[in-house]
């Protein structure tokens, strides 16, 4: 693994100085995150990815809003606002971020402890928890000023565009690896036309923005070691105006899989439609009765369609040579894209099936 450089700046600034230990903690694609623990506790210290994120700062603004909104009402509804919400440690001189002298945006979060994440899992009472903690983090921020939120990532979510950006990438080709994945191209060229469907139906003013999470992974969740319960989401740097379904969708892709997300032999990749239950009975239990009919309608959708994105993005890095998501070997990306074709797959056979799901627990 790579080392991460982390400078004496930012150890001062942020008081770590002397420190126990720092040790990197691995599992996120994008930014690079050290453990670092001290007299005073632990915390998480966080090297913000600029190439990906072309504005930290904007991230950092977005976070202090919704982080500060939710610990507010967590606190009103007799909650611990330190455990249930992420914290953002300040700097000494009281800011939410620093940059390092070569330019690099450093944050620090406070550390929950006695938790634990995820990539998989096929305990149903945690995938149940996943759907119910995503359910109701949707409907703590549904009266957030969805206006005051900058759009940190364009079109993100945006599942044409992304179709867009892989055909780009297979026109450039930059990577030479296109004559490999020659199946996966045809794989996602059947897909093209009903890739578009829930933005199609956003353009028509037919599902109404919402604010989300949008990268609703069930290891961006932490579980209680004690008791089980989902006790607090992480990773708030998409949180943008989105769609209902695209939360739902993204965390229907971890939640109900049989395998991570890179696991490379197919024959333990499936898409799970008790986990599938699991999840959807815990979403809809705690995220009320804001959604319209077709809202609740479109959440198998959104499964599928997220599914199918976050595998043509990670078909899209592999043409271009990884340089978005992280890897550790070579053919990483490809297989993380054959895993999710996989689901997409068996999502697209199952979906009468989850659409029953739906159907029969938002009327229970
Ligand atoms: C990235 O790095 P991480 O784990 O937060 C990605 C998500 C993908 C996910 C796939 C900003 O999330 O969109 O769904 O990998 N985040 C960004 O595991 O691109
Ligand atoms: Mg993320």
């Amino acid at each position: 693994m790579e080392q991460i450089a982390i400078r004496p700046e930012v150890l001062k600034a942020y008081g770590f100085k002397p420190f126990l230990s720092i040790r990197p903690l691995t599992g996120g694609h994008i930014n690079n995150t050290l453990l670092v623990e001290t007299i005073r506790g632990k915390f998480v210290l966080q090297q913000m990815n600029h190439f990906v994120f072309p504005s930290p700062a904007d991230i950092m603004e977005n976070m202090v809003g919704v982080t500060d909104f939710l610990q507010k009402k967590v606190l009103e509804q007799g909650g611990d606002p330190k455990r249930e919400i992420i914290t953002i440690r300040r700097t000494l001189s009281g800011d939410p971020y620093i940059i390092d002298e070569t330019g690099e945006y450093w944050r620090c979060l406070c550390y929950i402890d006695h938790a634990k994440s995820y990539e998989s899992t096929e305990r149903l009472d945690t995938i149940f928890e996943a759907g119910r903690a995503f359910g109701n983090f949707q409907r703590m921020l549904e009266d957030y000023p969805a206006g005051t939120l900058h759009e940190i990532i364009e079109n993100f979510h945006n599942t044409p565009e992304r179709f867009r950006q892989l055909e780009q990438a297979i026109a450039s080709n930059k990577a030479s690896r296109k004559a490999q994945v020659e199946k996966e191209i045809l794989f996602t060229q059947k897909r093209k036309e009903g890739c578009r469907f829930l933005m199609d139906l956003l353009q028509k003013g037919e599902l109404p923005l919402r604010v989300t999470h949008n990268d609703t992974k069930l290891s961006n969740i932490l579980i209680d070691e004690e008791t089980g319960k989902a006790i607090c989401i992480i990773d708030l740097d998409t949180v943008m105006p989105g769609l209902a379904a695209f939360d739902f969708g993204d965390s229907i892709r971890a939640c109900a899989s049989t395998a991570a997300e890179d696991e490379a032999d197919l024959t333990k990749v499936h898409f799970d439609l008790s986990r599938f239950e699991a999840y959807t009975k815990g979403f809809l239990s705690s995220v009320g009765n804001a959604l319209t009919p077709l809202e609740l309608d479109t959440l198998p959708d959104g499964a599928r369609l997220m599914t199918f994105e976050v595998g043509i993005r990670f078909l899209a890095d592999y043409l271009n040579g990884d340089v978005y998501f992280k890897t550790g070997y070579p053919e990483h990306n490809l297989v993380r894209a054959r895993n999710q074709f996989k689901l997409v797959e068996e999502m697209e056979a199952a979906e009468p099936q989850m659409k029953r799901i739906v159907q029969n627990l938002k009327i229970s």
